[in-house]
Parts: structure tokens; sequence; C-alpha cells
């Protein structure tokens, strides 16, 4: 199927051929010295879990064909891709549980800055978890919420309290597999046993409790930062923001926020626009401060404020190449230990502030919320103080920078399709019956080295998807390379097909969706719930035509995502390589069996081409299952028409 071309990003292209010809080293050039990269790592078939090894299975049928312990391919595969979900459900998880610890704090009014900004959201979730909200007051109730919320980390009795949000036939497929998720360090600690030597060798129970293990971090873990985050820092609703490395100032001191969680860079953001820390900059030759986000901070700050966005996970060195930042405050997660080096090479300071994500040679300046506003200002003060240091000369920012329109959280899609007065994901469902929405996509996840330059596979495949009328919704660093491509518009719609253009246009929504960073994912899957229960398309999450997509996924958390969609009935599919390849007997449950057990299941591409068959095959699939791709009868809709259909 013919899919047009999109070019490369000139402002990646451009700071790649600097750092070249500087001599600078980028994450490109140690993947080059990487060459060949590990054959049986990336087939999945190594194993150091003990010291009797390390051990290697020949992927060929020849030998060793077993482990020293004797565990052959497909336990050595499913045992590296539990521990893989281990990995991003921890991280997820513990962010999550952070957010927990902060609202608690704020409940107290022991963390300076912070106050409780969505009540209404307080109050839904308070209900998920099973809070009475009674005559409690906003604080009490906030208190009651984060204590509830921690406790899901670590309860000794049932099951997570945010699984009863998803329809009631999915809950009764995670029953009857035995997956549904109790505590959540408990499904981790429990991977991390079952995954050692001498446990768990049976790779369909090892690739089972991964399941269990995913949907605590997407129903838990992830659901808790979204949802408490919300809270705390404003549920999204759409904003204007800017994107790409043209967002940085050469006038200005630049700071950039890198990482995932915004409890300190929403502080960072209010302190940079403090008169007393502007006046600061001013003395010190600027005019004024601008924050700037890389990764997941980025995408936490841009929907809620509209912070630009100087880039994805891939670009954070290229960022630091322009000479014109400041000062990098990083958090959690995706930061490279190379932005170390080169912040040496220019004047740059680099701040870690999380006790869990310290790089050695970086200053650590560990951020505590009790006085959160204060920190936050003695850091932007470092950025201030480099900005004298800035050697102009070896100032080069490129000029690209594009708008996009972004925030849409499932309260706001709801809002968007039904209206203030009977908010209704109603339009949406009626438009994918009769056809106009062909289904909807999630494309999410990383961008990575590995990714081409020369042009980009999100932004290919994410334009072809709508041309054909499926919405696509995305998080992470492939709505930001959306967003660079200017295909997070209203004005998009052009591009798209005429049935998706059509619903664009009467509902006032872009055909590309940015619904926040990928701990945001979660919101996917209450989206996916509320469809269902709206009716019309099935009775659970794997009756909808819909589809999950990451091609250059990076890093653990993807695949925890990958298995928390695959477990809740979302054909996924996963671009780059395959973790599991060493295994064709794993590869066959994850991508065949799985979808007998869970309704979802796994598919592994080589390119975005063979995404795009892969995932409208699966949709119309789907459209045939629930009858609605019958010929129908061409009706010309009234006013009135279009008002009960909500278009
Ligand atoms: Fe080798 Fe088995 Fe030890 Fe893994 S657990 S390193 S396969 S002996
Ligand atoms: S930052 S996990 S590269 S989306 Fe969330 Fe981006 Fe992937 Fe990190």
């Amino acid at each position: 199927m013919p899919m047009d071309t999109v070019g490369p990003d000139p402002a990646v292209k451009k700071l790649i051929e600097r750092t070249k010809e500087q001599g600078i080293e980028t994450a490109w050039d140690r993947l080059e010295k990487q060459q060949p990269q590990c054959g049986y790592g990336a087939l999945g078939i190594c194993c150091k879990n003990c010291n009797m090894g390390p051990c290697v299975v020949n992927p060929f049928g020849g030998e060793p064909s077993l482990g020293v312990c004797g565990a052959d391919a497909n336990t050595i595969a499913a045992r590296n891709f539990l521990r893989m979900i281990a990995g991003g459900a921890s991280a997820h998880s513990d962010h999550g549980r952070a957010v927990a610890e902060l609202m608690i704090e704020v409940a107290q009014g022991k963390a300076q800055g912070y106050k409780i900004k969505d009540v209404t959201k307080l109050k839904a979730v308070a209900n998920h978890l099973g809070v009475e909200a009674g005559d409690k007051s906003v604080e009490e109730l906030a208190l009651a919420v984060g204590e509830a919320a921690l406790t899901e980390f670590g309860k000794t009795k049932g099951h997570l309290s945010f699984v009863k949000r998803a329809p009631e036939a999915r809950q009764k497929v995670w029953e009857k597999a035995g997956i549904t998720p109790r505590a959540i360090d408990r499904e981790v600690v429990e991977a991390l046993h079952r995954s050692s030597e001498g446990a768990d060798q049976n790779y369909r129970s090892l690739i089972m409790h991964g399941s269990r293990l995913a949907l605590a971090d997407g129903w838990g873990g992830s659901m808790i930062a979204t949802e408490l985050q919300d809270i705390l820092y404003g549920t999204p609703s759409p904003v204007v923001g800017q994107v790409n490395l043209g967002v940085l100032k050469e006038d200005q001191v630049n700071i950039i926020v890198h990482g995932h969680e915004p409890n300190l860079s929403e502080m960072i953001a209010l302190a940079a626009s403090d008169p007393e820390l502007i006046e600061e900059a001013k003395k010190a030759g600027a005019k004024g401060i601008n924050v700037a986000g890389i990764c997941c901070t980025a995408n936490e700050l841009l929907m809620r404020h509209g912070i630009p966005v100087a880039g994805n996970m891939r670009m954070q060195e290229l960022a630091l190449a322009t000479g014109a930042v400041d000062a990098m405050i990083v958090d959690i997660q995706c930061v490279m230990q190379g932005v170390c080096p080169l912040c040496g090479q220019y004047h740059t300071r680099l701040i870690t502030t999380s006790p869990r994500a310290q790089i050695a040679g970086a200053k650590h300046v560990e951020f505590e919320e009790s006085h959160g506003l204060d920190s936050a200002k003695s850091i932007v003060r470092e950025g201030i103080q480099a900005f004298r240091e800035r050697d102009p000369e070896k100032v080069f920012i490129p000029e690209e920078s594009s708008q996009m329109v972004v925030g849409f959280s499932h309260e706001t899609i709801r809002y968007m399709l039904g209206g203030s007065f009977r908010t209704s994901y109603r339009p949406l469902n009626d438009n994918i019956i009769n056809g106009r929405i062909r289904g909807v996509v999630g494309v999410v996840g990383c961008t990575q080295p590995k990714g081409s330059i020369d042009e980009s596979a999100y932004a290919r495949l994410v334009k072809h998807l709508i041309s054909k009328d499926y919405l696509v919704v995305q998080t992470g660093c492939a709505a930001v390379e959306s967003g660079k491509y200017g295909l997070l518009l209203p004005e998009v719609k052009e591009f798209a097909g005429p049935g998706l253009r059509e619903v664009c246009e009467a509902v006032g929504m872009p055909p590309v969706l940015h619904a926040g960073s990928c701990v945001d994912n979660s919101r996917i899957l209450i989206a996916a719930s509320e469809i269902v229960k709206e009716g019309g398309l099935g009775e659970d999450i794997s009756d909808l035509p819909a589809a999950g997509v990451c091609i250059e996924w990076m890093h653990e958390k993807s695949i925890a995502i990958g298995q928390y969609f695959v477990a809740s009935g979302v054909f996924t599919v996963f671009g780059t390589s395959n973790p599991i390849a060493g295994s064709p007997t794993v590869e066959k449950f994850l991508t065949e069996e799985l979808a007998g057990i869970v309704g979802g299941k796994w598919a592994f591409a080589e390119n975005e081409e063979e995404i795009a068959e892969l995932v409208m095959a699966h949709i119309e699939s789907k459209r045939d299952a629930l009858g609605i791709n019958e010929e129908r009868e061409r009706v010309l809709y009234d006013m009135e028409m279009r008002r009960q259909l909500g278009v």
C-alpha cells in the first residue's frame, strides 16, 4: 500500500551533522560503535540470572540448546520478557507512588506551592478508590485519596480498585484467566521471584504473570500517577504549544526540564515566572527565562501550561548541542547518562533532583516538596548563573518549531463530543458504527536513535491512518514527533479521509489527539472502557475496532504498556525489533494464542507499511464481527438527525 514520505526533521538533521563536524559524541555515534549489537540479547535468549551462567542458546536449533540449569529458549525468552515488564511497571508505579505521597503532603499543608486543582476529579477518583466523600473538606478528601492510593501498592487482600473501571466482560476475562492484579508491589516482586533461577520454568505461566503484572501497571501504578496528577495539577484540556529545538531562545536563560514527574517541573514553571528571578535574569544580560521540556515531563507541562517542548527522547543530547541550554534539570526515567559529558562540553548545568535517579558527575539538588518552590527557585538561579558563562560562539539554535494543540484527556474528548450538557462518547460510537470513522488507533511510545533520521516513521504512519479515516490518539515521544510535523493541529483534517474530516469539522476536534505522557496511556484504557459502556460496539474492549502501535520502542516501560494493552484486549503492534524472536514458541503464544485467553495479542512488524496493514486489517475484522461493515443505505442527514447523532 503506497504511503507518502514525510522527509527528515531539519532541526534533528542539522544538529546531528553539527555534532559530527565538531566531534561531539551522541547516541547515534555510540549506536554505531555498538555494531554489531549482541544477537542473543536482541533475540531475548541470553540469561545471566545466576552465576552458573551467563548462558545463551542457539537460535538455529544447534548446540547449546539449554542453559547450564537446563532452561530452554522458551523459558529464557519468557523470563526476559517478564523482567522487562517488571522494569517498566516499576518505573511507572514508583512514579505513581511519588504522586500519591505528594498528594498526602499537599493535603496536610506540608508541600509549599502546591494545591488541589481539580476537585471534581478528586471526588470521582475517591469514588473509584472506595473513599466516601461524605462531608469531608477538600484537604480531608485528598488525604484519604492519597492514602487509599498508597495502599494499592501493598494491599494484602483483594484486587486493585481501578480494575472495576473496566467493562464487566473484561473483568470476567481477567478473573477466568486468573490475572486480575492484586497489589502493585506484589506483582513486581512475584515477577522477579518467578524469573529467578529454578523458579517458574513454564513460558505460559511466566507470560500470564507478565499479563497480571502489566495490568497492575496500566490499571494501577500508571493510572494512579495520571489520575492524581490531574487532581494536583489540573486535568488537561486543549491548549496551544510549540515544539522543536527552535523554541530555545538565544537571548534568554534556557532551562530544560527532562524526565517524567511533573512534581518538580510544575514548581520550576512557577519559579521561572517569578518577577524577582526574571529581574535577576535581566541583570545577567538575558531578556527573560525560557522553560522548555524534553520527553514526558515536557508533555506534562505542555498540556497543562502550554510550555514549549524542545524535543523528544532521542533529541535530548541535540538540545544540549545547541550550546544554548543553561540548565538541564532532570527527574526520573529516559535521561541518558550521555547528557552528563555533553553538558561538560558547554556551560550547561546538569542537575539531578530525584534520589532515585542520580548521575555520577551531575550536581544533585534533592527536590523536597516541603519547600518545593524554594528548591525550584534555587535551581532556576543555577541556570541564571550559567547564562553568564554561555559562549555565544558555540550557540546554534535551529529555527524549526511547529505549533500544536494538545491536552485531550478522556474527560475532554467526552466533553468535546457530547457538549457541556451531556458529555458522552455517543457521537464517536455512532460515527464508528456508521463508518465515517473506521476505528481508533493509539500511536504511542518512544523515539530512539535506531529510528530513521531521514524521515519520521511515526509521522508517516499517522498521516496514512487519518487519510484512511482512522482517528489517532497519541502519547509520549510519539506524540511529540507528530507535533514536530504539524500533525497535532485542527487544520490537519485536510489530510484526513472524508468521513473523519466531516466528524472533525462538526465536532471541532483534530484528527490526531495528543492525550499526554507515556504514563498517561492509562487514559486510553479509560476511554476504551467508556466507549464500550456507551454501547453499540460490543461488550468488551477486545470487541472494539481499535489497535495500539509503538514503532521505536526503547524503554522497558513500552513493553509493560504493550502487555497491558494486550491483556486489556487490544491488538498491539511494535516496530524496530521483536524481543522474543529467539523463541518461536513464545512468539506464537504472544502473537496468536494469547488472543484466545485475553482477547488481545501482539504483532511485531518490520516497517510502518506493514504496521498500517496489520492495524487496518485487524480493525476491519472487528468491524465485520460487530456487523457494522454491512452495506448500509446512504442516508442524507438533515439538521435534526445530525443533532441526534451529535455531529
Ligand atoms: Fe544459565 Fe540457568 Fe543460570 Fe540462566 S538461570 S544463567 S540459563 S544457569
Ligand atoms: S519519555 S518511555 S522515550 S515515550 Fe516518556 Fe518517551 Fe518512551 Fe521515555
